[in-house]
């Protein structure tokens, strides 16, 4: 079973637990990257990796989406950001003879961590069917077997085309290319699972499915609202820009069932401030229950309406849509109700309205704590609603803030890595390549995964990521990957994925971030986009980790001639030679990028245009900003059960696990423990130190279990509980997904505790 971490593997999972700290991001975080670093690269490549990273003539940090400031420190990276360029920059090589040494059965039993550690990936590897070990083969030869099972599919909507985040917009745009040429729009991406909640909000209501706030923004907001999001973990340097914004008086809330580090204080070590001083930054925290945002905020919507002059009326009514009916449905909200989902105090709301009526620019930043609930997409429809009110859209200072995790997600879908594609992105794509694009939509995570399991899909292709990990309900993804005939990862480091396959499998060892790209055209550079639409070019400086790597865009260049070839009337020839070309085409199709080549020349990029934040003008189906009234929901918890989410730990991207420490939360050596409030261990009956299997509950009746999990007492909401993921997505079920955008419901799985077996 895919849940515990198996006998052989020297990964002991023993958790200790200390008290969790109050401050993040401090000398103690500096001292921990280098010597992660170095123990991944060595000191010498540690200084030199280090350096180069989110400068102007460097590459763009694989760690997350936040964007660069204009004045960049000649150490801006974070501790985590020096985690994962150390993951990618390790000296330790995954290569042929270790395929030898090890089977996939070998491999299937070891856990994530382990694999992780093994180091990069160097040679093209092939799984022929029935075979028990990886097999060194030529990039012609695992272009042919590829070719080969496409061909041998009914219809191209049998292969789907899976990609993760870091994927650079060069190459996005052209592996979405080459699938619309295959003939699919079977194009899944890890957005499916992040950000698609917010997505589907933000482009219904403002028309445009990206946050409308810069960083200048944040440093001239008054209120900044950080809900459902772990700062000093997964976007460290953001909490410099919330630093930054509180000196120049604005005011934090921050809306959590857990107390996080990073919200509450702040060491920031590229200051001499922050190191003497530790700014607390959080001003009102509200201690949310798990799920009770859409509560919070319609009831704030009835109290802003309730008072005299809070709305903003002018822009309500140049620029709005639906207020009427929105107005009802927020006035019909209810304390008693809103006080149950949230778990909160009156005192504590009032206290929230207080600032929220004093300030009159305000941004909401929110994350995975929004967007991964059944209710998602209504909450962050919501959060609309409550900007909008007071006219908090299009106005400097204020705005939406969905903070992104992949650091290129969102310029992945800006380049069509999209199972939706926009008519009108289609119709420009064949004016400009010549070849009529599938109209129907393709299949999102949630479907691809069905479409497996149902036989209904053959090929399984991942342009990075880590499929069956990242993916919900383990078990079925493992069961569907296994069904499909060939399996393709173009990765890095070697991940589960690669271990749980097709009947055939391939791994394709590709170049990371940090690496030199010397193609036929000489040096070349790749674009990406951060979360607030930034476009900026990243330049690798490390000589590569094997000779035999290719590049993203060479990989899906050479795929596209093998696979669709003659009939390709696209020039995947000159593109693999010079990405100038392929930007050149990016100028062509996506709006914003017209003069892509120049524009990117220029020192930190540019911006993209965003209608709502540059004129206030709302390019939805109305013209307007939509207003939205839906009935309040939160999750229901049944009798002696908790309501648990899946987060990450300190020590970890996504299914990359860098080490078995969250020392913000006081857990060492070990990752698998579930943190729940005293008050209700006490009512279950579960002593802290004690161990328990997690056994979710959802209407299906499938008992699915995650076994052996340490019980820490710890100060999160009442009812709630966490844990990390990807250890527990066995418990998150396929069909437990958010209405409209269908993300899986990662951060409320019904579970009970039941007394661990003891072996
Ligand atoms: N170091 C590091 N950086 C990363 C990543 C990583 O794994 N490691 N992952 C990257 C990616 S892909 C992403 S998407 C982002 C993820 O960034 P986050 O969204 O910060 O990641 P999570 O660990 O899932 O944390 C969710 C947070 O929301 C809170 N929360 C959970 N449910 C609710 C709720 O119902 N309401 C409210 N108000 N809060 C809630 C949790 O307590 C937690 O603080 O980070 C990116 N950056
Ligand atoms: N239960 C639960 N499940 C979740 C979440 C949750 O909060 N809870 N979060 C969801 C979220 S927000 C996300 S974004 C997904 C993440 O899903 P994915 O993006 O699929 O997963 P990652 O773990 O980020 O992928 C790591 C792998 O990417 C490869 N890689 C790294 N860099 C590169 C590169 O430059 N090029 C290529 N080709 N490959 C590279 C490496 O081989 C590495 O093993 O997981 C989702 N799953
Ligand atoms: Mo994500």
């Amino acid at each position: 079973m895919a849940t515990k971490p198996p006998k052989g593997d020297p990964v002991q999972d023993a958790p200790q637990v200390s008290r969790p700290q109050h401050a993040a991001a401090g000398i103690p975080a500096i001292g921990h990257t280098l010597r992660v670093a170095q123990r991944q690269m060595g000191v010498r490549r540690t200084a030199l990796t280090l350096l180069s990273v989110n400068q102007k003539d460097g590459f763009d940090c694989p760690g997350c989406a936040w964007p660069e400031g204009d004045h960049r420190h000649k150490a801006e990276f974070c501790e985590n950001g020096a985690k994962a360029v150390a993951e990618e920059a390790t000296l330790r090589r995954v290569t042929p003879e270790f395929f030898a040494a090890h089977s996939v059965t070998d491999l299937a039993g070891r856990s994530g961590y382990w694999l992780g550690q093994q180091g990069r990936l160097t040679h093209p590897v092939y799984l022929p069917e029935g075979g028990e070990h990886y097999e060194p083969v030529t990039w012609e030869r695992a272009f042919d077997i590829v070719a080969e099972e496409i061909a041998a599919l009914d219809s191209p909507d049998e292969a789907v085309f899976y990609t993760s985040g870091r994927t650079s917009n060069e190459a996005a745009f052209l592996y979405q290319l080459f699938a619309r040429e295959l003939g699919t729009n079977n194009l899944p991406d890890c957005s499916n699972m992040c950000h698609e909640s917010s997505g589907s909000a933000l482009s219904e209501t403002i028309g445009v499915g990206k946050g409308s706030v810069l960083l200048e923004d944040l440093y001239r907001s008054d209120l900044i609202i950080v809900a459902g999001q772990n700062p000093g973990t997964n976007h460290p340097r953001m909490l410099s820009a919330l630093e930054k914004a509180k000196a120049n008086g604005a005011r934090i809330i921050s809306v959590n069932p857990l107390p996080e580090a990073g919200l509450e204080r702040f060491k920031n070590p590229q200051t001499p401030k922050g190191l003497a001083a530790g700014a607390s930054l959080t001003d009102l925290f509200l201690q949310i229950r798990l799920g009770g945002d859409q509560a919070l905020f319609r009831l704030l919507n009835k109290l802003i309406l309730q008072t005299e002059g809070a709305v903003d009326e002018a822009f309500v009514e140049e620029h709005t849509h639906g207020y009427e009916e929105f107005a009802e449905a927020a006035r019909a909200a209810d304390w008693d109700e809103t006080l149950a989902a949230t778990g909160l105090t009156r005192a504590e709301i009032e206290a929230a309205l207080r600032m929220v009526l004093a300030s009159k620019r305000t941004i909401v930043c929110w994350a995975m704590g929004l967007t991964q609930h059944k209710h998602a997409v209504p909450t962050i429809r919501e959060v609309v609603n409550f900007l909008l009110l007071r006219g908090n859209i299009g106005r400097p200072g204020a705005g939406v803030c969905p903070v992104r995790g992949h650091s290129n997600v969102q310029g992945d879908r800006t380049m069509g890595i999209f199972e939706r594609p926009a008519p009108a992105f289609l119709d420009a794509l064949e004016r400009e390549f010549g070849f009529a694009a599938p109209r129907e939509h393709g299949y999102d995570v949630v479907r691809a995964i069905r479409a497996l399991r149902d036989g209904d899909a053959k090929v399984f292709f991942a342009m990075g990521g880590n499929f069956v990990s990242a993916s919900p309900d383990t078990e079925v993804t493992e069961a569907a990957m296994r069904r499909a005939r060939l399996s393709v990862h173009v990765s890095t480091k070697l991940n589960r994925s690669h271990a749980v396959t097709g009947a055939r499998a391939l791994i394709l060892p590709t170049l990371g971030r940090t690496e030199r790209d010397l193609q036929g055209g000489g040096e070349q550079f790749v674009t990406v986009e951060d979360s607030m639409g930034m476009v900026h070019a990243s330049r690798g400086r490390l000589e590569p980790a094997s000779r035999q790597l290719l590049s993203e865009p060479a990989i899906v260049c050479r795929l596209a001639r093998r696979v669709i070839g003659e009939e390709s009337r696209t020039p995947w020839e000159e593109f693999e030679k010079d990405y100038a070309t392929i930007r050149d085409r990016i100028g062509r199709v996506v709006p914003g990028f017209e003069d892509f080549n120049a524009r990117v020349a220029h020192p930190g990029g540019f911006a993209l245009p965003h209608a709502p934040r540059d004129e206030r003008r709302f390019p939805t189906t109305t013209g307007k900003a939509n207003f939205t009234a839906a009935p309040v929901e939160f999750p229901e918890l049944p009798e002696g059960r908790l309501l648990l989410q899946t987060l990450r730990s300190h020590d970890q991207y996504n299914t990359t696990i860098y080490g078995l420490d969250d020392r913000y939360r006081g857990i060492r050596n070990g990752r698998r423990v579930v943190l729940v409030n005293p008050e209700d261990a006490r009512r279950l009956d579960v002593a802290d130190g004690s161990y328990v299997d997690l056994v979710s509950e959802w209407r299906d009746g499938v008992e699915r279990r995650a076994p052996g999990f340490r019980v820490v007492h710890y100060p999160t909401a009442r009812g709630c509980a966490a844990a990390y993921y990807p250890e527990t997505n066995v418990l998150v079920p396929l069909d437990a997904t958010a209405d409209t955008s269908n993300t899986p419901a990662s951060k409320s799985v019904v579970v009970r505790l039941e007394q661990s077996a003891t072996d």
